[in-house]
């Protein structure tokens, strides 16, 4: 067992983001062994849950003759426009059914505003609304964060460099992780938590 102060959060485990889904990561399901043996090893364990309504703006589907993975301008920047995934309460969003579920103190949802989109389990988009995942870490006294999920080039890759910037001590277990790789978005993202001190340990 570690520390109290050490939080396992792990990243969008669900079924749109794995082989079959609409946003599939390819070997998404690959985590789910690797992040269930792990959750027992953590006094605080988070999960969180891309969680968007239909008509939610980074879906291309809502921008008429828009291609599913080009880029938009939106008011907060550059944004990817994706296929349509992770609609609340469809089976899309709904976890992997083998991810254990019962060991997480917390399940937290982000990208439910229509209008700005979130990878950060931390801050939306726009880098300032925040999800709340701060606030419930420091009165639990986590000092230290280990993020697993997917995919680790975007939402992984940006709840990262958050916690960090945060000033709490950032690993991403890469074992435990799949990327998209968008346009060398993964190298991208990996030299990017370096630079911002994040601890990579293990490979894909
Ligand atoms: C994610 C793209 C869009 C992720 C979520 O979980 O990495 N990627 N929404
Ligand atoms: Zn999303």
């Amino acid at each position: 067992m570690r520390p109290a102060s050490d939080a396992l959060i792990v990243i969008d485990v669900q079924n749109d983001f794995c082989p079959g889904g609409a946003l599939a990561v390819e070997k998404g399901d690959a985590v789910v062994a690797p992040i269930n043996a792990m959750m027992d090893d953590y006094a605080v364990c988070v999960l969180t849950q891309d969680w968007h309504p239909q008509n939610h703006h980074s879906f291309a589907a809502q921008h008429p003759g828009a291609e599913p993975f080009s880029m938009i301008e939106m008011a907060y920047g550059p944004q990817v426009l994706w296929p349509t995934h992770c609609v609340q309460g469809s089976p899309g969003a709904a976890f992997h059914p083998d991810l254990r579920t019962d060991p997480a103190d917390l399940i937290l949802r982000k990208g439910f505003r229509p209008e700005i989109d979130s990878y950060s389990a931390f801050f939306e988009n726009d880098q300032t609304t925040p999800t709340g995942l701060q606030g419930y870490l420091r009165s639990r006294g986590v000092a230290s964060v280990t993020l697993v999920g997917l995919a680790t080039d975007f939402c992984v890759g940006w709840s990262a460099l958050d916690a960090a910037r945060l000033g709490f001590v950032v690993t991403v277990d890469l074992s435990a992780c799949r990327a998209i790789d968008l346009d060398g978005s993964l190298a991208r993202s990996l030299e990017q938590m370096r630079g911002a001190g994040v601890t990579l340990v293990g490979s894909a």
